[in-house]
């Protein structure tokens, strides 16, 4: 009972968010049209990049105010011209698109016609025929508007969609940032600026994720909110539908199990299914038959005279739940122990850009890897993603772009308002996702900082807030004796490049070096720990043994001396061990970066550098040990 009660708690404190984002799926009410592929571009060269506001570009065709290039959507700009102006470019660039909209879509005031921005870099404003219809800052999250009734104004007019993005980042933006202006001119020409950041990947801009278009009835299933327990083998979906348009409804909604067939349903807007004989969602090498989702299906319809047409939206849903102690992490009460990698989202020429051959290979490298995890970092990944996740079973912690926090000026009321509002975006999009086991709020702050302890207390209770069924932690840089904010989260998780950034050269450093960070963190804390970044450089192909410094040989020693380490702390509270990092990526330039970050396990390509083999071995041992491995990838791993 007091289960069942904490369940209803927890769905209330996450619907307090007041309007939803489900990710656009089509249905029988709803169609979707995608707006991926050539878009008309140009950056704004003027010397205050205003140019394309001051002239109004989005009044008219982009190709009648100046040239254009070509530029597919979704993409980041920067690697896809021989343009190094381009690449490095900062401030406005201009990107329209025009549309055919099926004439019922037009002609029919029941619908509501959508246009969604999957994510683009770092601030947009959209207008529809020179309408403003929406602006959104923050490059990882989408955003929406309605332009139905903008469209029915003038049927006779095409739909031209112009989205201007500026990628400047400042101390309020999350990421941070800063502009400098070089104002010596026996040194810099005039009007010289650099754009200063504090986090280790270049920053890409432009429109990341797809662009579509999609429709729904006038009343409409507006957010879904799901949370999940079960006692014995009787699954429990709480859940809630919250409905816009109308202030009355009927409703159905069916929750399915894989093959489609009906378990429970219920005619209520919120309330509380029971699964019997349920099948939890588990994690990928945890279990023979992982990533289980059932379908709740919600049908919609209008009791008055709002809308006539029903409203369809299914969301898959995993059961599970997730709990931490002083020593482990639970998922389903079992013991999880996160054996995975840390990511971006980054590639050859589409920069950012989502790009489906490169998310299944990752999925499969994953998957061959033995990893069962991994960390956003170090911001919000595609929701294409999430659902991969969900379906394979493979464990997510979620990171808020919060990353290169170091300015004082950075922890103050602006860039804390900015941040709880992103944590409500985060948290309102990614919710309903099984795979999603912990919030991260932040990677490496200055948290040391005086301001960093109100900064962090208020973000983390509000996370908390936000949705009480998953642990919220940041990621920290070791600074042990002086973190100010690690008396807030759930979970410690720590970033150590021993032999690396500290002692060059010595790997015989670390298991000393390792040993003791361990013991200092939860000596005072008392919370399980996650290795949440460790590795080293390589440049593909450099050999040296004995081992040093960015070959082969080296990656894979210091993999070793850490593992050494982790295999004594795992039997106590060290819940888990992410790799810095699953592949090759692109930095800014300086001395020392060798076009880009090395530390992959993988290049950038996505080829094998001789410590992923090393991790492959340990990877699929742990599982052998932690999990249930189904019968066909029993250790030895399979080729
Ligand atoms: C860590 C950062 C990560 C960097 C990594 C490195 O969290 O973003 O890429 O260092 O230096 O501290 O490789």
């Amino acid at each position: 009972m007091l289960r069942v009660l904490w369940l209803f708690a927890a769905l209330d404190a996450v619907l307090l968010l007041d309007t939803g984002m489900l990710f656009p799926r089509e249905s029988s009410s709803r169609e979707l049209k995608e707006l991926n592929g050539l878009w008309a571009f140009r950056a704004d060269r003027s010397p205050n990049r205003n140019q394309g506001f001051e002239s109004a570009w989005y009044k008219s065709r982009l190709a009648e105010t100046g040239p254009v290039i070509d530029m597919p959507v979704p993409a980041s700009y920067n690697d896809i011209t021989q343009d190094p102006t381009l690449r490095d470019f900062i401030g406005w660039v201009w990107y329209e698109r025009e549309v055919t909209v099926p004439t019922r879509w037009i002609t029919d005031d029941g619908l509501r016609v959508v246009l969604r921005v999957g994510s683009a870099h770092y601030y947009s404003v959209v207008w529809v025929n020179g309408v403003k219809v929406t602006e959104h800052e923050g490059g990882h999250l989408p955003f929406e508007a309605e332009i139905g009734t903008l469209l029915r104004k003038d049927p006779t007019m095409p739909c031209r969609i112009t989205i201007a993005v500026n990628n400047t980042l400042d101390l309020h933006t999350l990421p941070p940032g800063t502009i400098q202006y070089m104002t010596d001119r026996t040194r810099y020409p005039a009007g010289f600026f650099v754009q200063n950041t504090n986090f280790d990947f270049f920053n890409y801009a432009g429109i990341h994720r797809p662009v579509l278009l999609y429709t729904t009835p006038k009343a409409y299933v507006d957010d879904i909110t799901v949370v999940t327990d079960f006692l014995d083998d009787t699954g429990l979906v709480r859940y809630g539908v919250s409905v816009k348009g109308t202030t009355s409804a009927t409703m159905k909604v069916t929750l399915m199990d894989k093959g489609g067939h009906c378990i429970v349903s219920s005619n209520q807007a919120s309330g509380m299914l029971k699964v019997p004989n349920v099948n939890l969602w588990w994690p990928y090498l945890m279990h023979e038959n992982p990533g289980y989702l059932y379908s709740l299906e919600v049908r919609l319809k209008a009791s008055d005279a709002s809308s006539t047409s029903e409203d369809v939206y299914t969301l898959p849903v995993g059961i599970r739940t997730v709990n931490v102690s002083s020593t482990q992490f639970f998922i389903n009460n079992k013991p999880f122990y996160f054996h995975g990698v840390n990511k971006h989202e980054d590639a050859d020429i589409r920069g950012k850009g989502l790009d489906w051959p490169l998310i299944v290979k990752d999925f499969n490298l994953m998957k061959w890897l033995g990893a069962n995890s991994f960390r956003t970092s170090h911001y919000p990944y595609a929701e294409e993603i999430l659902q991969m996740c969900d379906r394979h079973g493979i464990v997510v912690i979620d990171e808020s772009p919060g990353v290169g926090i170091k300015d004082i000026r950075s922890f103050g009321n602006a860039s804390l308002t900015h941040h709880l509002a992103v944590m409500d975006e985060l948290v309102r999009r990614d919710k309903n996702h099984p795979s999603v086991v912990m919030w991260s709020v932040a990677n490496e702050p200055a948290a040391e900082m005086p301001p960093a302890e109100n900064y962090f207390k208020t973000l983390i209770k509000h996370t908390k807030a936000l949705d009480p069924t998953r642990p919220v932690t940041y990621i920290t840089d070791s600074n042990f004796s002086r973190d100010k904010g690690a008396p807030f989260v759930d979970v410690i998780c720590v970033n150590s490049y021993f032999s690396w950034y500290h002692d060059p050269g010595h790997v015989e450093v670390i298991p000393l070096q390792l040993n003791t960070q361990f013991e200092d963190w939860y000596g005072k804390y008392k919370k399980p720990i996650i290795q949440s970044e460790y590795g080293a450089d390589v440049v593909p192909g450099l050999h040296n043994d004995p081992p040093v410094m960015f070959t082969e040989e080296y990656q894979k020693v210091v993999l070793q001396q850490y593992h050494g380490v982790f295999d004594q702390k795992r039997k106590k509270y060290v819940i888990g061990e992410l790799i810095w990092n699953f592949a090759d990526f692109m930095t800014t330039q300086g001395i020392t970066r060798v076009v880009g970050n090395k530390k992959g396990i993988f290049t950038r390509q996505r080829q094998p550098k001789a410590a992923a083999f090393i991790l492959k071995e340990r990877y699929w041992r742990l599982a052998n040990e932690t999990g249930t491995l189904p019968l066909w990838t029993k250790y030895p791993c399979p080729l």
